[in-house]
């Protein structure tokens, strides 16, 4: 057992292994923070949370063990700086206060809570987590590149969740995260959100893929595409591939239809990356699950 010096309100000074209830007080912390900052962007910090937890996790290689969530070291440079993760320091920067309030929590277990915490407020799936990543320094930082190319292909989007492990049914499911947030100029260079409502986590990003008619986007920025309707919303060349590709087509079809079926398969696949090459002492069946604000 790991103990762990408390800095939770009330509790005496001492030695504890937090219970899943000083976990609780962690995601209600975040939840709150999420709620009472509404004044970012589309009203929420959730997508970039996400989006954070995604990209602490998705540097993850099978064949080295090496990446993943354990560690955060994105903390540091170069991770910090790669281009795959201009704009999360948002996100970091949003955690911070948080981390200062519970300080016996590791920044790698509260980027992956807060993800988990983003999802759920943001009414998508329980997504089951568990502690038990640990900081390390920034010798432990991935070399640039890990991180999907939103250019490429199908063949692109394979190689680089299978070198996480990932099945194409995941890739899908994975992907679907795209109904929340949106692009920045000054982060990726693309511009624009994905759905009509990137705070609210539905399976609107495969719907509008099938049903939506889609063209280049007509400027100077990197080619992406428009919805042909509105002009207002947007695809990367990689969300895309995922209907010209048949299998994946397959996938987007089964999940545009029966959002149940999208919420599981995601937490299911979101459980797989958020763990990915973390050492845990603990048993998939240790797994707790957190109430959201609401509830
Ligand atoms: Fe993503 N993503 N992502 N993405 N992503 C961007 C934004 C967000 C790719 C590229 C981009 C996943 C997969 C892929 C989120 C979650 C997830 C942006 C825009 C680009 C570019 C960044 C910016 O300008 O701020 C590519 C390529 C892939 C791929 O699969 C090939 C996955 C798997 C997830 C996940 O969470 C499981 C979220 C959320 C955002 C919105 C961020 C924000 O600030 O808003």
């Amino acid at each position: 057992e790991v103990h762990l010096k408390s800095g939770s309100a009330g509790q005496s000074a001492g030695l504890i292994t937090p219970t899943p209830a000083d976990y609780q007080k962690v995601y209600d912390a975040v939840a709150k923070a999420l709620w009472e900052h509404d004044e970012y962007e589309d009203g929420s910090y959730g997508p970039v949370l996400l989006r954070l937890a995604w990209h602490a996790s998705g540097t993850y290689d099978a064949e080295t063990g090496t990446g993943g969530s354990n560690g955060a070291t994105m903390r540091f440079s170069p991770e910090a700086d790669h281009g795959a993760n201009a704009g999360l320091k948002n996100a970091r920067d949003f955690l911070e206060p948080i981390k200062q309030q519970f300080p016996w929590i590791s920044y790698s277990d509260l980027w992956i809570l807060a993800g988990v915490c983003a999802v759920q407020e943001m009414q998508g799936p329980t997504i089951p987590w568990r502690p038990g990543r640990q900081d390390r320094d920034l010798s432990f930082c991935t070399p640039d590149g890990r991180l999907p190319d939103a250019s490429k292909d199908q063949n692109h989007i394979r190689a680089i969740f299978g070198r996480m492990g990932f099945n194409d049914q995941e890739m899908v499911a994975l992907s679907g995260a795209h109904a929340l947030g949106r692009c920045h100029t000054d982060r990726s260079g693309y511009d624009g959100p994905w759905t009509f409502s990137p705070t609210v986590l539905t399976n609107d990003y495969y719907r509008l893929l099938l049903e939506e008619k889609w063209g280049w986007r007509k400027w100077n920025g990197p080619k992406q595409y428009e919805d042909l309707k509105t002009h207002s919303l947007m695809m990367l060349p990689t969300d895309m591939a995922l209907i010209k590709d048949p299998i994946f087509k397959k996938y987007v079809e089964k999940y545009a239809k029966d959002n149940d079926a999208f919420f599981k398969d995601f937490s299911d696949a979101v459980v797989r990356l958020f763990e990915l090459g973390v050492p845990f002492q603990s048993k998939a069946e240790d797994r707790m699950t957190f109430k959201t604000l609401e509830q």
